[in-house]
């Protein structure tokens, strides 16, 4: 352990073990994981994931074999909750406010722990879902965690308190000396929200890891190579690798579990890291049951997902507006789509808006195609359909429009895109070959079968589907057949 400190601290590290009975959620050590879904995960992930997601699994979890056994562990408080009395506030104890699962907070605690300050900052663990009130009241206004309250003061932020933790108090450095070395810590701190939320999106999208999260792993990989004195960011163990590695563990055990994909694969840097990682006991005493993980962030995710499902279930649709209608106002703030609801161009957009969960970031305004608004034309001179008003302008162009709403808006990834650019065609094909020619575009094409089987499980996709007997109706008067 003292090994991988740098010489800069006057102090080696006290012992980082406490006699101690162990943790309610103690640390796995054998190598692989059993992960059984529960009923209930099991009927929120028919949601997106059901095919991954319906059978056990193992989850491969080198980063939990590798972390050495030990009969001693630092006797942990149990997390306060809104039944809790405060401590005694700004008593000149130094206390850290975590929540165990947060890996936020994580951070913070492993660069108390890796720094040998068991004895002068303690933990205090608050219960997230049932937080005290006086938390945010008393403690930490922004009502997050971590924070650290020290000589009077509460101060937030993880990176921010790693650094703090490094620069206050004793124990070995977290940062080395050499300058190449600490202007890449840098630009790997400013990395770490991208990665985060590259990874978390893959996580909740549906299908395959995203190229997103694939290439921010992928830029880990490189990353890890940079300084060949070791198995770490920058060589030794640092602050950066504290940044990243609540994530990393996180991400091994959801990729694995929600995606089947394993983040190691292909990248043995990143697979030294977590098993040297696993060996440093500052951290793996910070680590929490993988299958508790799993399970707290399926219940997030699931509650995302049916939270848009309601909203789209509950979505009451505009009526169309006729050439009579008058013009919504045009810049006021709002972010308009101007659409159709029969337009299959016009549908590719506003898939993309209900996929992403957008339905009360975007309004929808459905236009009657047969007897279209004159005001239209002032709103979006080429006069066609769709056209996305957002941030003082107009966005025409639906393969356009989708790739738009998917960089400029929050929610699951888009890209790659090409299944909304052919679904209104290939489902309205469908129909109309079968409707009009009598011809079934899926005979003999199980491929297109299954896309169209698929495709009508897509809630953001039903919810834009029109009545085939009108869509038939509707085509055969505009070709005059
Ligand atoms: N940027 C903050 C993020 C901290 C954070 O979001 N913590 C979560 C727990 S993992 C939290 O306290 N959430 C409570 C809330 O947002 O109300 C940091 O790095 O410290």
């Amino acid at each position: 352990m003292n090994s991988l400190a740098f010489p800069r601290g006057r102090c080696s590290p006290s012992p980082l073990t406490r006699p101690s009975t162990s943790r309610s959620s103690p640390v796995p050590s054998s190598r692989t994981i059993k992960i059984r879904p529960s009923s209930r995960s099991v009927a929120r992930c028919n949601l997106r994931d059901a095919k991954n997601l319906s059978r056990s699994r193992t989850v491969a979890m080198a980063a939990a074999a590798a972390a050495p056994a030990s009969s001693e562990k630092e006797v942990l408080p149990p997390s306060l909750t809104s039944s809790s009395e405060p401590p005694p506030l700004f008593d000149g104890t130094t206390r850290l406010y975590v929540a165990y699962h947060c890996p936020y907070a994580q951070r913070a605690w492993i660069a108390r722990n890796y720094k040998g300050l068991q004895d002068k900052i303690k933990i205090v663990a608050i219960d997230l879902a049932d937080r005290p009130a006086w938390y945010k009241e008393k403690v930490y206004p922004e009502n997050k965690v971590p924070s650290l309250e020290h000589n009077n003061q509460v101060k937030g932020e993880s990176l921010d308190l790693v650094k703090y933790i490094d620069t206050n108090f004793e124990g070995p450095a977290l940062l080395p000396d050499d300058s190449e070395k600490q202007q890449f810590a840098e630009e790997l701190l400013a990395y770490t929200d991208a990665f985060n939320k590259a990874s978390y999106s893959s996580i909740v999208a549906k299908g395959d890891v995203s190229d997103e999260a694939v290439a921010a792993l992928d830029k880990i990989e490189a990353a890890l190579a940079k300084f060949n004195d070791g198995p770490f960011f920058l060589g030794q163990f640092s602050l950066v690798d504290i940044a990243y590695v609540p994530f990393i563990e996180r991400f091994q055990i959801f990729f694995s579990a929600i995606k089947n994909y394993d983040i190691t694969k292909g990248r043995p840097n990143l697979q030294k890291f977590i098993e040297e990682v696993n060996k440093i006991h500052a951290y793996t005493e910070t680590k929490q049951d993988p299958q508790f993980l799993l399970e707290h962030t399926k219940k997030r995710l699931g509650t995302m997902l049916m939270e848009q499902t309601i909203l789209l279930a509950m979505e009451v649709l505009p009526p169309t507006m006729p050439s009579a209608s008058k013009q919504p106002p045009l810049y006021d703030g709002e972010t308009r789509l101007y659409m159709s609801y029969i337009c299959p161009y016009a549908q590719r957009a506003w898939i993309a808006r209900n996929y992403k969960g957008l339905q009360e970031k975007i309004k929808l305004v459905p236009m009657d195609t047969n007897d279209r608004p004159a005001w239209y034309k002032e709103v979006y001179p080429k006069n066609t359909l769709p056209s996305l008003e957002h941030n003082n302008k107009i966005i025409g162009e639906s393969l356009d429009l989708i790739k738009y709403i998917d960089i400029n808006f929050a929610g699951p990834k888009l890209t790659p895109d090409v299944d909304i650019a052919y679904a209104p065609f290939i489902d309205g094909f469908q129909t109309l070959f079968a409707g009009i020619k009598n011809y079934d575009i899926t005979e003999g094409r199980a491929n297109i079968q299954i896309f169209i089987k698929e495709l009508n499980r897509i809630d953001a996709y039903m919810h834009t589907k029109q009545d085939p007997s009108e869509v038939i109706a509707l085509t055969k008067k505009k070709l005059g057949i």
